[in-house]
């Protein structure tokens, strides 16, 4: 299961031994690179970046550290290793051997599953694109590069699934990937989160702590999935996934060190005059991108999700350790929903509340961050205390899409929603003073004065190594 990295497109699933794959992806590969240049990192291409690559899909020990530069990073195809025995966990086909074609009746929901998710990767380094020149470290400089090639490597995981297994089709859906782009007016991405702006990195370490843990939620679902090939290359993207969330807790949690040790230095709550972040516009930070990635949930009550499900292509979160019958045709699960201008909860058939069983999954595991927060501010003696939003609060899709809600979750008229949204979201005054903060600190062991330096190390690294070389 070692990479070949003899080839032009490092892989570990035999390419040279499927030459006219191996062409398509050849072909593909240059239209990347443009991509990438286009619309990739800005004015990064001439940078030695400190950067960990794949060498190898075991568990331990998989990634090599070296200076690249980004252009000339090896992205390729990864896929865990394969388990012979593997069996269906779930649905249909539940104790059948997983497959390692694509059935035809199901090709175009796998097809759609593996598109949705090809198509975030990109999105997201479109929307990070300007955040180089305005690094707070060049240690958060070269976090921002590694989260941004490995989203590129995910597209070429979805690329390889659609190129390799599903024709014509496959190839185009594979140029189309390139062809939307975050924030386009005529061809925007497929997912509301991923048409936002991401440009400051207080949004940047948001944006990796909740939407990439979205990624996670989801990916470890796809990963379930009977068609085998989809399941192992979501496997190995999991393992990359856990840096970028590193990064989003790690990140989020120095600005509020930094807040909270200019609150006792100046013994006061608003340390904006001071340079630093004050908690209660963090706190809207917060809650937009927590509401935003909650969308990516998709509707509470979804036939889509109960398809997935039934035909076993999607499944839950370690669908495995669940004790049930994974069939879920009688089952139920409590889903919130809006009744007589409450939110209330709801048995509803378990099948189609798959896409709400999985964002309860994915809240209770935010939450778990937010308390690892809350004890940086409690250690700093103050009383302030973050709180994820309600589930309703500024939702695009689903049930509460047509309804105003506060951040407790009480349900309020749109003409109080107008007059205190900017209590609750970042308001534009808000996001100048942010982007206000961002002057580039580059100089190897300096930081900017709104974030505390890290605790980690990158490689065994200190905090002063040159993590970006500028030539
Ligand atoms: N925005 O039946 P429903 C990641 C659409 S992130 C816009 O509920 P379904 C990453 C939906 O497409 C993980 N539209 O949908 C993170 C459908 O449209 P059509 C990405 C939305 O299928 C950071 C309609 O509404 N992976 O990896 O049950 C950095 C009906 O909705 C949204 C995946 O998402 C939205 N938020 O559920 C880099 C996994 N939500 O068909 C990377 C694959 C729904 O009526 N995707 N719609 O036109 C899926 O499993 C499903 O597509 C979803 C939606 C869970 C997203």
């Amino acid at each position: 299961m070692t990479i070949n990295y003899s080839e032009k497109i490092p892989n570990n699933v035999d390419l040279s031994g499927d030459r006219r794959l191996q062409r398509a992806l050849e072909n593909w590969q240059p239209k990347f690179l443009d991509w990438w240049e286009e619309l990739g990192p800005d004015q990064s291409s001439e940078l030695d970046v400190y950067l960990r690559t794949a060498v190898s899909v075991e568990k331990q020990g998989w990634a090599h550290f070296d200076y690249v530069k980004m252009p000339e990073y090896r992205w390729g195809i990864f896929l865990t290793p394969s388990d012979p025995n593997r069996k269906i966990d779930f649905g249909m086909h539940k104790g059948q051997p997983v497959w390692q074609e694509v059935p035809g009746e199901y090709r175009s929901e796998l097809r759609r599953l593996i598109v949705t998710q090809g198509d975030t990767e990109p999105a997201s380094v479109e929307q990070q694109r300007q955040l180089g020149k305005t690094c707070p470290s060049l240690y958060d400089l070269r976090n921002l590069f590694q989260v941004n090639v490995e989203e590129g490597r995910h597209l070429w995981a979805m690329v390889y699934l659609l190129q390799a297994y599903f024709g014509r089709d496959g190839r185009e859906e594979a140029e189309s990937l390139l062809e939307r782009h975050s924030g386009d007016q005529d061809k925007p991405r497929i997912l509301g989160a991923f048409n936002e702006k991401t440009s400051d990195w207080l949004s940047f370490f948001m944006f990796t702590y909740f939407t990439d843990r979205d990624g996670k939620f989801q990916l470890a679902s796809l990963s379930e999935s009977a068609f085998d090939p989809l399941s192992r290359s979501c496997r190995f993207m999991l393992t990359e996934e856990a840096h970028h969330m590193f990064v989003g807790e790690s990140g989020v949690g120095r600005v509020i060190q930094r807040t909270c040790e200019l609150m006792n230095e100046y013994k006061t709550d608003d340390v904006r005059e001071y340079g630093g972040i004050d908690l209660h516009t963090l706190q809207k930070y917060l809650n937009f991108h927590f509401s935003v990635s909650t969308d990516l949930f998709g509707q509470e009550i979804s036939t889509n999700a109960a398809t997935y499900y039934n035909t076993s292509l999607k499944g839950r979160l370690d669908e495995a350790k669940i004790k049930d019958d994974h069939l879920l045709h009688d089952a139920s699960y409590p889903v919130f929903e809006v009744r007589e201008e409450n939110i209330v909860k709801n048995e509803s058939p378990a099948l189609n509340a798959i896409n709400e069983r999985l964002r309860d999954d994915y809240i209770a595991d935010c939450d778990l961050g937010i308390r690892r927060w809350n004890k940086i501010i409690e250690n700093s003696g103050h009383d302030f205390r973050f709180l994820l939003p309600h589930r309703a609060f500024n939702r695009n899709i689903g049930h509460f899409s047509n309804i105003n809600v506060d951040p407790d979750g009480s349900i309020i008229s749109e003409e109080e929603w107008e007059k205190r949204c900017n209590e609750w979201l970042p308001s534009e005054s808000d996001q100048s003073f942010v982007q206000s903060l961002m002057k580039p600190v580059t100089e190897p062991g300096k930081i900017a004065g709104w974030i505390a330096p890290p605790k980690g190390r990158i490689n065994r690294q200190s905090f002063e190594f040159e993590y970006v070389r500028f030539n």
